[in-house]
């Protein structure tokens, strides 16, 4: 049986405590309380960390952690990230500019990502079509940068055990690595 530790991260209402708490096979541990942040309409917002617990099909474990996506947590996300494996990053299609918000979390975990599979998750594209998947995937290329991109609706079940095994494929391939 392997163990592996993944992160979520990415925007605010992306749906990170969301998708942990949907595939987690334990009571998720959440930190969350009521918002402060008038700029998202949103009740409750994540200020230290979601955990939560998925077993594969194989038996093989999944620990999963999630962030919070407010950038003033930026400290939390260097911690969260020590010794995970991958990292998803989910956007929210709905927001004013979702590449401006894949950017910042690209750019905030880039050091890990030097060494990590990353898959990125898009949320709410059916009712926000733009940018589209192809518009994610020239923007990540013009950083040099190439990982897989998927819509994902983070209330539903296998599209999050998709985007995890997205990522473990990528792991388990040994690709997705930059050389050092
Ligand atoms: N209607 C609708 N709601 C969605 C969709 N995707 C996500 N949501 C909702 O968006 C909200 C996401 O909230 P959270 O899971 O708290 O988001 P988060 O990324 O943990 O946010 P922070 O912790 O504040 O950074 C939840 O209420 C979801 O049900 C969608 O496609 N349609
Ligand atoms: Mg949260």
């Amino acid at each position: 049986m392997k163990e592996y530790k993944i992160l979520f991260t990415g925007s605010m209402g992306a749906g990170k405590t969301t998708a942990i708490g949907c595939v987690s096979d334990v009571a998720p541990v959440m930190t969350d309380v009521r918002n402060s942040d008038a700029s998202v309409d949103k009740e409750r917002t994540t200020v230290g960390l979601d955990f939560g617990m998925l077993t594969l099909d194989s038996g093989d474990r999944v620990r999963m952690y999630g962030t919070p996506g407010q950038a003033r947590f930026e400290f939390l996300w260097k911690i969260l990230v020590r010794n995970a494996l991958g990292v998803i990053v989910l956007t929210d299609n709905s927001r004013p500019d979702p590449l401006a918000d894949l950017a910042v979390y690209m750019t905030g975990f880039a050091e890990a990502l030097r060494t990590m599979p990353c898959v990125i998750g898009v949320g709410r594209l059916q009712a926000h079509p733009v940018p589209s998947l192809d518009d994610y995937a020239e923007a990540l290329a013009e950083t040099g940068r190439v990982h897989p991109i998927l819509e994902v609706d983070v209330r539903n079940r296998n599209d999050v055990v998709l985007l995890i095994d997205t990522l473990l494929v990528q792991l388990e391939a040994d690709c997705g690595r930059e050389s050092k």
